[in-house]
């Protein structure tokens, strides 16, 4: 019986319940759609599930061709305050590519590029998806983008064949970032091959304003030697035994840092758009020297905390982070399981640069060496 218990006093644990759920209820009203998105207003206080089903109030308005970027480049923010019908075009292509100095690897891609190309649509967009796949393609593809509501991601509908096309329509029910991959069995061979990448589906609202937006996705490789003067290819043994011969970021060893590295300048606010293709691997994303104010766990469209040193990127999943910008230097991004890190590839940089401010951060003697 539970209600002789109701009526006594809350005891101390109650009550700690009580105040951590009022907490979270005031962390949840923090959202990225706010309260004017129909589907959060019809969540409720108590958080009921929504049913997004599409009706003829959600007007369809118009048609634009998808911006697609490279990484670690992102589409502009959408401004659009309506939804409108979204053509994208991806192709699948097989390309030989550096991995490694010294190692080329035969890369099965979306777009020519590991990760595949972004795309950035907004919640309530309706998306026509043209999946081309290359006539120099030695296999079918297709993709299955988690954000899509409906058979396989999309799979079951983007089966193609080298030289063909396939084109299915989703309707875009719910924001937050998302990862897509091919999905044609055998599976693990297509997604260790490099095809993966990100779907951003923006709040009605918006995300707030930033100065840097990129895109980060994290993967490994199983790479074999092929015959002489052949580029690698896959070990599926390897694979297999979750034995990776390469952790990387942005499909190469070195993508992020040199040359390559991100810019930033101080004073700015830099968002960085992270998915992990896997396809074994958990990244602890971590950046050296800074702290993330805000992370949308999971990939989720709420902040769902603040203040993180390192956050879990799932495979087959995401994270947003955000950070302010408050000292010049070179921030370090890694999977902090850290052998990755140095000794597999799972290494960029960002290179601050703007004027010093020794209150944030001052080295005061160096190495302590003893005095002649
Ligand atoms: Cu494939």
């Amino acid at each position: 019986m539970l209600s002789p218990t109701t009526a006594r006093p809350l005891t101390l644990r109650q009550l700690g319940i009580a105040t951590a759920l009022a907490a979270a209820a005031l962390l949840a009203s923090a959202t990225l759609t706010g309260c004017a998105g129909n589907a959060e207003a019809a969540e409720g206080p108590e958080g009921a599930v929504p049913l997004r089903t599409p009706t003829a109030a959600d007007e369809i308005v118009g048609e634009e061709k998808a911006v697609l970027t490279a990484a670690p480049n992102v589409p502009p923010p959408i401004t659009r305050t309506y939804a409108t019908k979204v053509v994208v075009q991806l192709e699948s292509q097989e390309v030989v590519k550096r991995l490694a100095d010294g190692v080329n690897y035969t890369f099965w891609t979306f777009g020519g590029d590991v990760p595949g190309h972004f795309i950035r649509v907004r919640e309530g967009d309706q998306v026509e998806f043209h999946l081309k796949n290359h006539a120099h393609s030695s296999v079918p593809h297709n993709i299955d983008l988690h954000a899509v509501t409906g058979p396989g991601g999309g799979a079951a509908a983007t089966l193609t064949l080298p030289g063909g096309e396939s084109v299915f329509t989703f309707s875009a029910l719910n924001p937050g970032l998302y990862v897509y991959h091919c999905a044609v069995a055998p599976v693990p061979m297509h997604i260790a091959n490099g095809m993966y990448g990100l779907v951003l589906v923006e709040p009605k609202s918006g995300l707030p304003k930033v100065d840097r937006e990129f895109y980060v996705m994290q993967s490994e490789f199983y790479a074999k030697p092929g015959a002489a003067g052949q580029p690698h290819t896959l070990d599926m043994d390897r694979g297999t035994d979750e034995r990776p011969t390469h952790v990387v970021f942005n499909g190469s060893v070195g993508a992020l840092t040199g040359d390559n590295a991100l810019q930033a300048k101080v004073g700015e606010r830099v968002r960085i758009f992270v998915g992990n293709g896997g396809p074994n691997l958990v990244s602890s994303f971590h950046v050296i020297g800074e702290v993330f104010d805000n992370v949308y766990g999971e990939g989720g469209s709420m902040v769902t905390q603040r203040n993180v040193q390192t956050t879990l990127i799932p495979a087959g999943g995401s994270g947003i982070v955000e950070f302010g910008v408050e000292k010049p230097g070179n921030l370090v991004l890694v999977d902090h399981s850290i052998f990755r890190a140095f000794n597999k590839g799972a290494l960029g940089m960002i290179k601050v640069t703007g004027d010093d401010n020794p209150r944030v951060y001052a080295q005061n003697k160096g190495l302590g060496m003893a005095a002649h």
